[in-house]
C-alpha cells in the first residue's frame, strides 16, 4: 500500500500496546542479559497488535494476530478484561527501580546505570555520596544536581515564554536568522520535556549562520537564560550543530532542558520533519520506514535515493546517494506519497 497514510493516532488496542511497551521497557532495564529474547519478542509483537484494525475482544481473536502466542494472548485478555497487567508491577523489582532512578540522571544510560548497580549503588544518595568510588562526568554532575528539574516537564506556556526571550536576542544578532521551536512543542503538546530550537539562515546574500550559535549562547548566558552546558559542539563554525544545555525563564524559575539545532538552509525541510517526530517510538517513525520501503533513505539532511549501506554495519554508507528533497516538508511528503499531516497530527 504505497499511497495509504502512515500509521498515526491511537489504535483500537492502544491500552494493550502501551502496557506491553511498558513491560518491554522493564525487561530492557532489568539486570542480566537473560531478558533480551523477551525484549526482542515484544518488539516484534507490539507493532503487530498496533496494526490490528479492530478492538480485540476474545482470546481466539488475539491468538490470530501474527506473532501473538499463547502467553501474549493471555496478557492481552487480562488487559481487555481488567484494564490492567499485573505482570508490570511484578517486574518492577528493586533493581529495576534503582536503575530507573540512575537513568533519570542526564547522561546516564543503561550501561552506566547497570555498572553503578553492580558496584553496589542502590539509591540516588549512594550516587551523591559517590559510593564505592564511582565517578560522574560533568554532564552527569549537572544531571544529578538538577535531577528534579530535568525530570519534570514544563507547561507549554513556559516553553513559549522562554522562546519569546530568546528569539529577539537571536534576531538582534542577525535579523535574517530563522528561529523556530520544534519537538513536542511544534506537535502542539500541552507540556514539553525540553525546548528544541532550530536555527538556520538563507544564504542568498552570501552569508550563513556559521558562528551565530556560539555568540547567541554567549548572550543567553550573560542574561542568565542559559545556565549550564551539557553537550557543546566541537566545531562552532559548522552549519550543522547540536547544543544541549539548561535554561530558565528568570532567577526564580526551575531549570529546563534546552536544545539548539543549527541546520544548513537547504536541508531545513528535512530537519523540520526530523526534529518534529515523536522520537520515543521507533515503530512510529513511519516516514522513514516508508522511505526505506521505497528504496529511499530519510534523515535530518534530506530524502536520498541510491544510498548503499554496508550490510555488516548499517551505519556506514558505501554510496552517499543523490538528494531528492530537503528544502520543505511538503516535497518530502509528496515524493513519499504520504498525505500531508500537520505537526500536531504526527504523534501516535
Ligand atoms: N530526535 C530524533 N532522534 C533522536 C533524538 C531526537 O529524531 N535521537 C528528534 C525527534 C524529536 C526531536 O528530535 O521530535 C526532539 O527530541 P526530544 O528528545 O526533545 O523529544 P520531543 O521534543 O519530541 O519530546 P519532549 O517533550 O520529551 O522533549
Ligand atoms: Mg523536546
Ligand atoms: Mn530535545
Amino acid at each position: 500500500d504505497k499511497k495509504g497514510p502512515v500509521n498515526k493516532g491511537p489504535c483500537p488496542n492502544q491500552d494493550i500496546v502501551d502496557q506491553l511497551t511498558e513491560l518491554k521497557r522493564l525487561h530492557e532495564t532489568k539486570l542480566g542479559d537473560g531478558n533480551s529474547w523477551r525484549v526482542y519478542t515484544y518488539s516484534r509483537v507490539i507493532p503487530a497488535i498496533r496494526a490490528h484494525p479492530t478492538r480485540i475482544t476474545t482470546l481466539e481473536e488475539a491468538r490470530k494476530i501474527p506473532r501473538v502466542g499463547d502467553k501474549t494472548a493471555m496478557k492481552i485478555m487480562e488487559i481487555v478484561n481488567t484494564g490492567k497487567l499485573t505482570r508490570i508491577a511484578y517486574e518492577r523489582t528493586d533493581d529495576v527501580k534503582a536503575i530507573e532512578a540512575f537513568m533519570g540522571i542526564y547522561g546516564v544510560g543503561i550501561n552506566v546505570a547497570h555498572r553503578w548497580y553492580a558496584q553496589g549503588c542502590r539509591t540516588l544518595d549512594d550516587i551523591k555520596a559517590r559510593k564505592n568510588g564511582i565517578k560522574l562526568s560533568e554532564p552527569q554532575e549537572i544531571g544529578l544536581k538538577f535531577y528534579d528539574d530535568i525530570n519534570s516537564r514544563m507547561p507549554r506556556q513556559e516553553a513559549q515564554d522562554i522562546f519569546d526571550l530568546i528569539k529577539p536576542i537571536a534576531l538582534d544578532i542577525d535579523p535574517r536568522l530563522e528561529v523556530e521551536i520544534m519537538g513536542s512543542f511544534r506537535r502542539g503538546k500541552a507540556d514539553c520535556g525540553d525546548i528544541d530550537i532550530m536555527i538556520t539562515r538563507p544564504t542568498d546574500d552570501g552569508r550563513t549562520h556559521g558562528g551565530v550559535l556560539r555568540y547567541l549562547l554567549h548572550e543567553l548566558r550573560k542574561r542568565g537564560i542559559v545556565t549550564e552546558d551539557l553537550c557543546v559542539p566541537e566545531d562552532w563554525d559548522d552549519l550543522e550543530l547540536v547544543y544541549r544545555g539548561l535554561c530558565r525563564k528568570d532567577s526564580g524559575s526551575r531549570r529546563r532542558r534546552i536544545d539548539f539545532l543549527a541546520v544548513p538552509y537547504e536541508s531545513r525541510g528535512a530537519a523540520r520533519l526530523y526534529y518534529t517526530e515523536q522520537g520515543d517510538d521507533i515503530f512510529n517513525r513511519s516516514m522513514r520506514l516508508k522511505a526505506n520501503k521505497m528504496g529511499y533513505s530519510l534523515n535530518q539532511r534530506g530524502l536520498y535515493h541510491g544510498v548503499v549501506r554496508n550490510p555488516s554495519n548499517r551505519l556506514e554508507k558505501l554510496e552517499k546517494g543523490q538528494i531528492l528533497a530537503s528544502k520543505t516538508e511538503r516535497e518530502i511528503f509528496d515524493i513519499l506519497g504520504v498525505p500531508w499531516q500537520e505537526p500536531h497530527e504526527r504523534a501516535r
